[in-house]
C-alpha cells in the first residue's frame, strides 16, 4: 500500500523518542471500531498515546480545527487520523504550521489534491497498487497495525484478535464483501462467534443475542448501538465500551449505550410516526413522486433513519429536514437506479452546502427556502424518474420448487456466506405454496406463518414488515413467495426458516 513504510517509520520514530500520539477517528461505527483497533494495538507498544473523536454536532464530519488546536496545545507531535482526512488539505496544512504530523488512514475517494501528510494510506488514491480498492477505514487502520507487526516481527495473533472488530466495521460501513473483504468478514465472524473481545462480547448480551451472528445481525443489532452513543450523547462511550479490558467497565458503558440506544429508538418512531401522519393528512403530499417533510423540533441524529423508514411506505425520494444551529439540516435518500444527488444539483441555488451520492445525502438551507425547496425538489423528481423506479422491485437469482430445499442445499448454500453488498444471500421465488395452519402477527408489523407445497415439508416463515399483506392469506389460496434462506435456532433447534421479501396472490 502506497505509503506504509513511511507510516510504520514515523510511528517507530514516535514510539522511540516518547512523542505523545493522538488516535483521531470518525464518530460512527467505522472510525470507532478504527480508532479501537489502532490505539489498542499501539498502546501496548507506547503508552504517550491518547484517542480524540470529534463531536458530530458541534465539530462534524473529518478532521476539525478543534481537534488540531487541542493536539498542539497539549504536545501532541503525531495524529493517526482514520476514516476521514483524505480531503482535510486545509487543516492539514493548518495542523502542520503547528508543528502536528498526520498519518491518513482514509478509504474515500481523494480529491484532485492530497494532503501533505506525512504518510496517506488511501488504496483509493491513483498511484496506489495496493490490489483491493474496498477496504473499510477500519480496515485500513488494521493494515497499518499489520504492517507495524510484521515488521517488528510480532505474531499475528496480535492482530488476528482484532478481526472481529474489522468484521463489524465492514458489516456497518456497508462496503462490498468481496475480495479481502470478504476474507477479514468471514474470520471476523467466526472471532466473533468464538471469542469476542470483552467490549463486543458485552454489546451482543445487551443486544439481546449472543451466538451466531451473520453480517446483517451486525447490521441491526449492534451498529445502530455504537451509533447511537454519537447519535445521542457521545461516540467516547463506544470506544471506552470497545477498548473495555474489564467485564465490569464494559458492562456499565454496554448499559449506557443500550439506553442511548433506546432513546433513538424512540425518537426514531415518533418521527416516523409523525412525518407519516404529515404526508397522509395532505392531500398534495400524498400525491407526489417525492416526499419533503420538515419539522423544527425533530432529532438532528435520526432523520437519516427516518428518510429510509418513509421509502418504505412512500417508495420515493425522500428528505427530512429539521432545524439545525439556525439553519435547516436534512437528510436524504433515493430509490433504486434515481441519482438523487443529480436532483439536488437542480435545487443547488436554494441550498446553502449539499453532498452525497446516488442514494444518499445531506443538505442544509435557510429557513425561508423550505417551501421553495420542496417544489423544486418534486419538480426535478417527477421530470426525470421512471414510472419503474417509483415501484419496488425485487430481484430474484433462480425459482425453486420447496421440496429442493433440503439440509445439504442449504449447507451449500451456505458455503456463499458471509452475504452482503455485491454478493447478497440469493433470492428464490417459489409458486403456488399453501399456507399450512395459521398466518399471525408477531412483532410491530411482521407476519409469522408456516408454507408448503403437496411435496415437500411445511417451512417456517418470517415476513418483516408485512404486516398489511395478512389479510390476502388465507388457507387454499395459492401465494407466490420470494424469500431468502436462513437458519433459525431457537432452544438450540436449528430448522430452516424462509425470510419473505415479498408476497403475491396467485393469478
Ligand atoms: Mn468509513
Amino acid at each position: 500500500m502506497a505509503d506504509m513504510e513511511k507510516a510504520v517509520n514515523r510511528i517507530e520514530a514516535a514510539i522511540n523518542s516518547g512523542e505523545k500520539v493522538m488516535i483521531y477517528g470518525d464518530y460512527d461505527v467505522d472510525g470507532t471500531t478504527a480508532v479501537v483497533v489502532v490505539y489498542s494495538f499501539f498502546k501496548k507498544h507506547h503508552p504517550n498515546i491518547e484517542y480524540y473523536i470529534p463531536d458530530r454536532y458541534l465539530e462534524g464530519y473529518g478532521i476539525s480545527t478543534q481537534g488540531i488546536d487541542y493536539a498542539a496545545a497539549n504536545g501532541f507531535a503525531l495524529i493517526i487520523a482514520l476514516d476521514c482526512g483524505i480531503k482535510s488539505v486545509d487543516k492539514i496544512a493548518y495542523a502542520n504550521t503547528l508543528g502536528v504530523d498526520f498519518i491518513i488512514c482514509d478509504h474515500h475517494t481523494p480529491g484532485a489534491q492530497l494532503p501533505t501528510a506525512v504518510a496517506v494510506l488511501d488504496p483509493k488514491r491513483a498511484d496506489c497498487s495496493y490490489p483491493f480498492k474496498e477496504l473499510s477505514g477500519c480496515g485500513i487502520g488494521f493494515k497499518l497495525v499489520q504492517a507495524f507487526a510484521e515488521k517488528n516481527g510480532l505474531p499475528f495473533e496480535d492482530v488476528r484478535c482484532y478481526f472481529d472488530l474489522v468484521a463489524v466495521s465492514i458489516a456497518c460501513d456497508i462496503v462490498p464483501i468481496v475480495g479481502e473483504n470478504r476474507v477479514l468478514a468471514y474470520f471476523g465472524l467466526l472471532k466473533l462467534n468464538t471469542d469476542p473481545c470483552i467490549g463486543l462480547k458485552t454489546l451482543m448480551g445487551v443486544a439481546g443475542k449472543t451466538i451466531n451472528y451473520t453480517i446483517s445481525d451486525i447490521v441491526f443489532l449492534l451498529g445502530p448501538r455504537i451509533n447511537a452513543a454519537g447519535r445521542i450523547d457521545d461516540a467516547k462511550h463506544a470506544v471506552e465500551l470497545l477498548i473495555a479490558s474489564t467485564e465490569d467497565a464494559a458492562q456499565i458503558k454496554g448499559d449506557l449505550i443500550n439506553i442511548k440506544n433506546t432513546e433513538r429508538k424512540g425518537h426514531d418512531l415518533q418521527i416516523t410516526d409523525e412525518a407519516l401522519g404529515m404526508i397522509a393528512g395532505d392531500e398534495v403530499l400524498i400525491n407526489r413522486k417525492s416526499t419533503v417533510v420538515f419539522n423544527e423540533n425533530w432529532h438532528k441524529g435520526v432523520i437519516g433513519i427516518v428518510a429510509s423508514r418513509l421509502t418504505e411506505k412512500y417508495y420515493r425520494p425522500t428528505v427530512v429536514l429539521t432545524r439545525s444551529n439556525g439553519h435547516v439540516a436534512g437528510s436524504a435518500r433515493s430509490v433504486l437506479g434515481y441519482d438523487l444527488y443529480e436532483a439536488l444539483c437542480g435545487c443547488s441555488d436554494l441550498l446553502i452546502q449539499f453532498g452525497g451520492h446516488k442514494y444518499a445525502a445531506g443538505l442544509t438551507m435557510h429557513p425561508d427556502n423550505v417551501e421553495a425547496f420542496a417544489d423544486r425538489f418534486e419538480e426535478v423528481v417527477s421530470a426525470s424518474i421512471t414510472a419503474e423506479q417509483l415501484v419496488q422491485q425485487i430481484q430474484i437469482d433462480a425459482e425453486l420448487r420447496l421440496s429442493q430445499v433440503e439440509p445439504k442445499f442449504f449447507r451449500i448454500l451456505n458455503q456463499f456466506a458471509p452475504f452482503g453488498p455485491e454478493n447478497m444471500s440469493p433470492v428464490f421465488l417459489t409458486k403456488n405454496v399453501y399456507v399450512s395452519g395459521n398466518a399471525g402477527l408477531v412483532g410491530t408489523n411482521h407476519i409469522k406463518m408456516k408454507v408448503m407445497q403437496e411435496d415437500s415439508a411445511v417451512f417456517d416463515c418470517i415476513a418483516f414488515g408485512q404486516g398489511e399483506q395478512l389479510e390476502q392469506i388465507k388457507k387454499d389460496v395459492p401465494l407466490d413467495i420470494c424469500y431468502t434462506i436462513e437458519e433459525n435456532i431457537w432452544r438450540e433447534r436449528r430448522s430452516i426458516q424462509l425470510n419473505i421479501r415479498g408476497i403475491r396472490l396467485q393469478s
